[in-house]
């Protein structure tokens, strides 16, 4: 019966074991992984566009392979989550229709401007490392295809993140002009990064259940505050100023205190009002539509195998 069902899937997850595909799960908890895995899958995807309006400016051809390939892995990273999807019954058609008619969301942070070649190493450090941050407790997520998928992700965007760090060093031990690059980034990049971890945990509708249904393992705020505590070092390392008057060490809670976040900012361009949202979208869809012909011929391909096969 279903109430028996429902015993397994709370025994499941009381026990700390993993959902699997075949396994009955609550309408609602189905609905909540696809929102969340296909937010991902978008982030991932789209994510390829602000590093990639720099591919063909890369000023060394060493930096040039190094982006293509971090590029190329976002594309697999999107991939493979649209598979994890599928097994929930997201159909990736679907799923990719609703991103380019803006019904589903992706990363906020994906929707600022990357105007120098210093973002490249900025993304990778923050943005990266952001990324890191909330996915690593992800691989304990209690959707198996989810988190085992995290595990092969988080390792490449550990890769991803030292790269950046290594490009940023490279720059902060450059010239006058290169290190003003950098520190500009870092302005820009900073406080969108912060918001990467979505809203505070007092307004994020979603987080009280995921967390209940270990889908989640910390919330908002936790990772937030993980992340400042991790970058603050690293930023000194570099020799950066992150952009934050208020940042300091507070022994008592033994984390650093920062300064207040702009919530309005990232309701904004969670909305589509960013400033990059309109150009992200239009392009997705350009590239989705350019790609109809692949579709086809790669269909067509199919039904001619099958056919083979039959006679
Ligand atoms: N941007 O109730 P909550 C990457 C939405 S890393 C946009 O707190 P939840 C790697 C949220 O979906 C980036 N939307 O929601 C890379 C919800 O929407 P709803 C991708 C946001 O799910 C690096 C509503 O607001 N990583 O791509 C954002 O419990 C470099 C209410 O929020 C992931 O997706 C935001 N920042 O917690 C690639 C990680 N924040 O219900 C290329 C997996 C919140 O209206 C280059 N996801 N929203 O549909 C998660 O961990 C969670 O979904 C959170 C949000 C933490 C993002």
């Amino acid at each position: 019966s279903e109430r028996h069902f429902e015993r397994y899937f709370e025994d499941v997850i009381a026990r700390d074991q993993r959902i699997e595909p075949r396994d009955w799960l609550p309408e609602a908890y189905r609905k909540t992984m696809i929102r969340q895995i296909a937010q991902h899958a978008h982030s991932e995807i789209i994510g390829m566009q602000p590093e990639g309006n720099w591919i063909t400016r890369a000023p060394s051809l060493r930096r040039k392979a190094i982006l293509l390939a971090k590029v190329q892995d976002e594309a697999g990273h999107g991939l493979y989550l649209y598979s994890a999807a599928e097994t929930l019954g997201g159909d990736r058609d679907d799923l990719t229709e609703k991103l380019i008619s803006g019904r589903q969301k992706y990363s906020s942070i994906f929707n600022y401007p990357t105007l120098s070649f210093a973002d490249v190493g900025v993304i990778g450090w923050l943005v990266d490392g952001a990324a890191i941050c909330n996915q690593v407790p992800l691989c304990r997520s209690s959707y198996g295809p989810y988190a085992r998928a995290m595990i092969r992700i988080c390792k490449e965007e550990s890769f991803h993140q030292r790269q950046g760090y290594e490009l940023l060093m490279t720059m902060m031990t450059g010239t006058e002009a290169q290190r003003e690059m950098v520190q500009d980034a870092v302005n820009r990049y900073w406080w969108p990064s912060l918001m990467m971890f979505g809203p505070p945990d007092d307004d994020s509708p979603n987080t009280a259940q995921s967390m209940a249904w270990k889908i989640k393992r910390h919330t908002n705020d936790e990772l937030r505050q993980r992340f400042v505590d991790m970058t603050v070092p690293q930023a000194e390392a570099l020799g950066v100023t992150l952009p934050d008057p208020d940042l300091s060490w507070n022994a008592d809670r033994g984390h650093y205190d920062f300064g207040a976040i702009d919530w309005d900012e990232l309701k904004q361009v969670i909305s589509g009002g960013g400033p990059c949202n309109t150009e992200r979208v239009e392009r997705r869809r350009a590239a989705h539509e350019d790609g109809a012909w692949v579709r086809e011929a790669a269909a067509a391909h199919a039904r001619k195998q099958q056919q083979r096969k039959e006679v």
